[in-house]
């Protein structure tokens, strides 16, 4: 381990005071799942089902605008570590810009993982990668000294036993992991660090509470049949977890596309009429990824989002061109290079398709 990393080290003491929202420590926590054989085996060799079951995330830490909180919202601090290829990190991605927390680099700076995960799990990008890739940023101080995205939920908790995911945000100060879930990092973002923006940015919520219960139930669909049932097509290791799958996406997408006609039937260009909200926030990383990569890569290939799908289609090329937010954090070299690169148990011989082409179409209306 790099001598940076050793000297931020928490103790065991210290990590479990910091960890007052768990109901369990990290560790017990991490040793209830079933960890896997090899990090690029998304379903255990000897499965009897085949289906791909997703891990929980650990580190679950409130980020509070309160100053006497244990992570408070304050400059100089926090840093956020995505993949630009994984549509969970997407989600925080474009939060942060709607937010305008992009504009001041003392927020919530970014750092991107190279496209590229083998069996160390995602890397940070040698000098000769990154200067081949500008935007594969390099780690800031205080953990300039990692490698892999591991060392990180080493760092933070010596006995990790789970995945190494991202999107997670960083307490340089601690020398921890704050939180790697994205549906919660989203939240926090909506409000947390509002004392720190400019006016026109507080009070800006993508979560409003007349919308709440109903914001939540789209997601919960959503999120089983579709940003996680695309991944369950995919990893599939049997027909049966895979036509089970891939049917509930395709059933998930009719519902969608039920829900986005009516809305554009009335003026709307959201899920929910006029305004943007978190539902349409979660649903695009995995529609923008639908053509370019889960159609082939995980063989979700009943119907694409652009022939089959008119309403989604627009509502998507909407979001792309129209938004800056949407575009800017949409990255298709990424997003094809890393599912079909690293994926080494669907597609061993790495070829990238070169289709469709364009990625996008425009928005000709
Ligand atoms: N529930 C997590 C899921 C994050 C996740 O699965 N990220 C993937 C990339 S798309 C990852 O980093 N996987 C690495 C691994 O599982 O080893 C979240 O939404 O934050």
């Amino acid at each position: 381990m790099h001598p940076l990393f050793r000297r931020s080290l928490p103790s065991i003491q210290h990590l479990s005071s910091v960890f007052q929202l768990h109901l369990r420590t990290p560790t017990t926590r991490a040793l209830t799942m079933t960890a896997p054989s090899k990090i690029t085996d998304w379903v255990p060799t000897d499965s009897k089902t085949g289906e791909f079951k997703r891990s929980t995330s650990i580190f679950r830490n409130a980020l509070s605008s309160s100053l006497s909180s244990p992570f408070p919202a304050v400059s100089n601090r926090y840093h956020l570590f995505v993949s630009l290829a994984c549509p969970w990190a997407h989600r925080t991605l474009i939060v942060r810009k709607l937010k305008g927390l992009d504009a001041d680099p003392s927020l919530l700076p970014v750092s991107i993982v190279h496209w590229h995960m083998g069996t160390s799990g995602w890397h940070f990008a040698t000098a000769e990668e990154a200067a081949n890739n500008p935007e594969l940023a390099v780690a800031p101080e205080g953990v300039i000294g990692a490698r892999h995205l591991k060392d990180l939920y080493f760092a933070a908790s010596p006995d990790y036993a789970g995945r190494f995911t991202v999107p997670l945000v960083w307490d340089t100060q601690k020398g921890t992991i704050v939180n790697n879930e994205s549906a919660e990092i989203i939240r926090l973002m909506y409000t947390e660090f509002d004392g720190l923006l400019p006016a026109e940015n507080q009070g800006v919520t993508y979560y409003p509470e007349h919308l709440r219960a109903q914001i939540d139930e789209f997601n919960g669909w959503v999120y089983d049949g579709l940003n996680n049932g695309v991944y369950k097509s995919g990893f599939a290791t049997k027909q049966a977890a895979y036509e089970d799958a891939v049917t509930g996406v395709f059933a998930t997408l009719d519902r969608v596309e039920e829900i986005l006609a009516a809305s554009h039937a009335k003026g709307g260009r959201y899920i929910f009429g006029e305004q943007l909200t978190e539902a349409d926030i979660r649903l695009y990383p995995t529609v923008v990824r639908f053509d370019p990569v889960y159609v082939q890569h995980f063989k979700t290939n009943l119907k694409m989002i652009r022939h089959d799908y008119p309403h989604i289609h627009k509502w998507l090329r909407h979001l792309y061109w129209d938004i800056p937010a949407f575009k800017e954090t949409t990255n298709f070299e990424h997003i094809k290079k890393h599912y079909t690169m690293s994926h080494s148990q669907i597609n061993p011989h790495g070829i990238v398709p070169l289709g469709p082409v364009p990625d996008m179409l425009p928005n000709d209306e």
